[in-house]
C-alpha cells in the first residue's frame, strides 16, 4: 500500500487524496507537518514540502508530479482529459490554482485566520484579509466565473483534475469561514460546490472540519 506523507489543511495533499479516492486506491498517511525542522523527510522531499507519496518503496515528492505518476500509472482510471488541447487546459487550471489562486486563500486568507490564532496564538492581520477578499480574490474569481461553463466542469463539461486543483483551493477558504458569494459568481458556486460533494473531497472535508472548525 501506498504512504501519503502529509497533513490535513494542505491544499496539495488534500488533491492526492482525493485523486488517489477517485482512483480507488487504498493508501496509509504520515501525518508530516510542513515547515518543521525534519531532515529524514527531506530524504523524501528534498524541499520540505508536503505532499510526498512512497509507492512500490519508492519516493516522489509535489502533488502536481504526483497526480501526473498516478495517471500514468493507472490509465484506467484518468482524472486527465485525453484530448491534447483539453489535457493542456486541465494543467493550465491547476497551474493558475496552485500559483494565483493558493497564493490569496492559502497565506492571506486561511493561515491569517486558522492556522495563526490556532497553532501560533496570534490574531489574523485584518488588513491583510480584507485587502485579499475585497481587491485580490476578485479578479480570479471573475476570471473563474468566465470559464465554469455550465458548472459541469471547467474542461470539456466533465469532471477532471481542473476542478479538483481549483476547488481544493476552496476547502481552506471554507475552514476560514468564506464562501464564494453566488450571485457574483454563480456558476463558479454551482461548479465548487459540486466538486466538493463528490465522496473522495466530502471525506477529506469532514476529516478536516474537526480540526479547524472553532
Ligand atoms: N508545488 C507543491 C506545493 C506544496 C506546498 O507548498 N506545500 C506546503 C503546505 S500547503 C508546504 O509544505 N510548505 C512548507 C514549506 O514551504 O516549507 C505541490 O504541489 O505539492
Amino acid at each position: 500500500m501506498s504512504i501519503l506523507h502529509g497533513s490535513p489543511g494542505s491544499p496539495f495533499v488534500r488533491n492526492v487524496c482525493v485523486v488517489l479516492d477517485e482512483m480507488g486506491l487504498e493508501y496509509a498517511v504520515d501525518p508530516v507537518m510542513p515547515f518543521g525542522p525534519n531532515p529524514e523527510f527531506r530524504k523524501v522531499s528534498p524541499l520540505g514540502k508536503i505532499p510526498a507519496l512512497t509507492d512500490d518503496g519508492r519516493s516522489l515528492p509535489d502533488s502536481s508530479v504526483l497526480c501526473a505518476y498516478l495517471e500514468r500509472k493507472y490509465p484506467e482510471r484518468p482524472i486527465y482529459p485525453s484530448d491534447p488541447r483539453e489535457y493542456g487546459r486541465a494543467l493550465w487550471f491547476e497551474e493558475f490554482a496552485d500559483s494565483a489562486l493558493a497564493s490569496v486563500t492559502g497565506p492571506k486568507i486561511f493561515f491569517q485566520k486558522v492556522v495563526s490564532p490556532m497553532f501560533f496564538n496570534r490574531p489574523a492581520d485584518e488588513a491583510v484579509v480584507e485587502k485579499a477578499l475585497t481587491e485580490e480574490l476578485p479578479p480570479l474569481l471573475d476570471y473563474l466565473e468566465s470559464e465554469a461553463g455550465d458548472g459541469t466542469g471547467f474542461v470539456g463539461g466533465r469532471f477532471s483534475f481542473a476542478d479538483i486543483a481549483v476547488a481544493t483551493q476552496f476547502v481552506n477558504f471554507h475552514h476560514a469561514g468564506y464562501a464564494i458569494d453566488p450571485k457574483r459568481w454563480p456558476k463558479l458556486a454551482v461548479l465548487v460546490d459540486r466538486t466538493l460533494a463528490r465522496p473522495s473531497f466530502a471525506k477529506c472535508i469532514e476529516q478536516e472540519r474537526a480540526i479547524f472548525t472553532r
